[in-house]
């Protein structure tokens, strides 16, 4: 059914994400110390044309200018993540005065123009000088995010209304520690549980913390799922994709949502488990007031073969397929199996080739990625799913971590030699969707 004869609730809340280190540049300035993305994005090799997060957006300077965007968009909420490295420089202990001002004047500024605040306190920029002690894999992280947490919250709780604790554990954790494609660039499968573990444990810890210093606001956290469709019913690609829906989604959803890790990947994972502590489970458990859904793509799996392409499918500049019925079903399969208490979308969106051409960015196939997506949203809210708000993965081209500058997910381009914002035609789309959906049925 198209979105044009469904509406979304009137309270629903609009808005597009970003993450510090994607958007912020300003790596120097204001005492900032380095996190693992500077040193990673600094090794040769590491990232395409050897980009760097230095700059970035420079949003750092140029608050204002994009807030001025994001009210002619017309949302109502604005994801950002708090640079843990801006806050704490040497990881623990002293606390950087300036950095803490700079997250306090944007969140008065956010707030004076009518955009909510959705802060993410861990959007992947570790302090350097925790990886060198360990990094995630290493109990003490835990500790450091809990205090890191406290000092944010101590400064921001009395206006922010709404929490993440962790973005996408399993990217901070597999891409990282894992398959070595993100920073810090570590290759071992034990390195990635235990820094998965961790994550996890740290998200309880925090939620705590919240819940204590902020009792009115909200907690959450972002997972990224993909779900996982068998390449045939036969009983081995069946099986395949259960496994692979086991390491990317169900062993960071289940914990989350209080079923301790799946069984069947306990078993799988036995000999390079990290030590899990009495009472760890329960920290992971912690009550969530929303559970925050990272939704891209889904993937097609065959036995013996892994991840294989969807024939005849679209696909982003990212190689991912464009495929909305999947946001749909998993909605759905969330609500049926889980039950969690609210949902939000925390990000959605797609990148392409996009082109300036006559000051005019005419990104019409995000247009249509948006529009499907949306759709399948609304669906599941007919279906009733309590999905309470969307956002927009990005208002802003940025820097899109091992691929540098050279994916645009943008609904605004950047050109990143002057920093001049154009918006494109999908932030028109997405303006006027939104205008749309306030004005209520006609
Ligand atoms: O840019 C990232 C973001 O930081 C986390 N989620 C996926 C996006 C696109 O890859």
């Amino acid at each position: 059914m198209s979105q044009t004869t469904r509406a979304f609730p009137s309270d629903f809340v609009w808005g597009a994400a970003t993450a510090a280190y994607q958007v912020e540049g300003a790596a120097a300035e204001d005492g900032r110390g380095e996190s693992i993305w500077d040193r990673f994005s600094a090794t040769p090799g590491k990232v395409v044309d050897g980009a760097t997060g230095a700059v970035a957006c420079d949003t750092y300077h140029r608050n204002a200018e994009d807030i001025g965007l994001m009210r002619s968009l017309g949302i109502g909420a604005f994801r950002l993540s708090v640079a843990w490295p801006r806050i704490l420089p040497e990881g623990r202990g002293r606390v950087n005065q300036a950095g803490l001002d700079f997250y306090d004047r944007l969140v008065d500024d956010l707030l004076a123009n009518g955009l909510d605040p959705y802060v993410t306190l861990y959007h992947w920029d570790l302090p350097q000088v925790l990886e060198d002690r360990g990094g995630w894999p290493a109990r003490e992280t835990v500790e450091a995010f809990t205090e890191y947490t406290e000092v944010v919250v101590s400064r921001l709780g009395d206006r922010v209304r709404h929490w993440i604790t962790q973005n996408e554990p399993w990217v901070a954790s597999w891409l990282g520690y894992g398959l070595g494609v993100h920073a810090p660039g570590r290759k071992s499968d034990s390195d990635a549980l235990a820094a998965g573990h961790h994550i996890l444990v740290a998200h309880g810890r925090a939620a705590e913390v919240l819940r204590r210093e902020a009792p009115a606001s909200e907690v959450g956290i972002a997972i990224d799922l993909v779900p996982m469709y068998p390449f045939s019913d036969n009983e081995a690609d069946v099986e395949a994709a259960h496994r692979e829906d086991g390491f990317r989604n169900r062993w960071f959803l289940e914990p989350v949502l209080g079923r301790g890790y799946p069984e069947d990947m306990l078993e799988r994972y036995d000999e390079i488990l990290p030590t899990i502590e009495d009472g760890d489970m329960d920290t992971i458990a912690a009550p969530l007031d929303f559970l925050g859904i990272n939704y891209y793509t889904r993937s097609v799996v065959r036995a013996s073969v892994g991840e294989v392409p969807a024939e005849g499918a679209e696909h982003t500049e990212m190689g991912w397929e464009v495929y909305p019925d999947g946001l749909y079903r998993l909605l759905v399969h969330l609500q049926t199996v889980y039950e969690p208490p609210e949902l939000y979308i925390t990000e959605n969106g797609a990148a392409f080739a996009d082109a300036r051409e006559n000051g005019r960015v005419a990104d019409s196939r995000r247009v249509s990625y948006l529009e499907g997506h949306l759709d399948a949203v609304v669906a599941a809210i007919a279906e009733g799913v309590p999905v309470r708000g969307y956002f927009l993965w990005s208002l802003l081209d940025n820097f899109e971590w091992a691929f540098g500058y050279s994916r645009r997910f943008g609904i605004v381009y950047v050109d990143f030699d002057t920093l001049e914002r154009v918006p494109k035609d999908s932030f028109t789309w997405y303006r006027d969707f939104i205008a749309t959906q306030r004005a209520g049925p006609t």
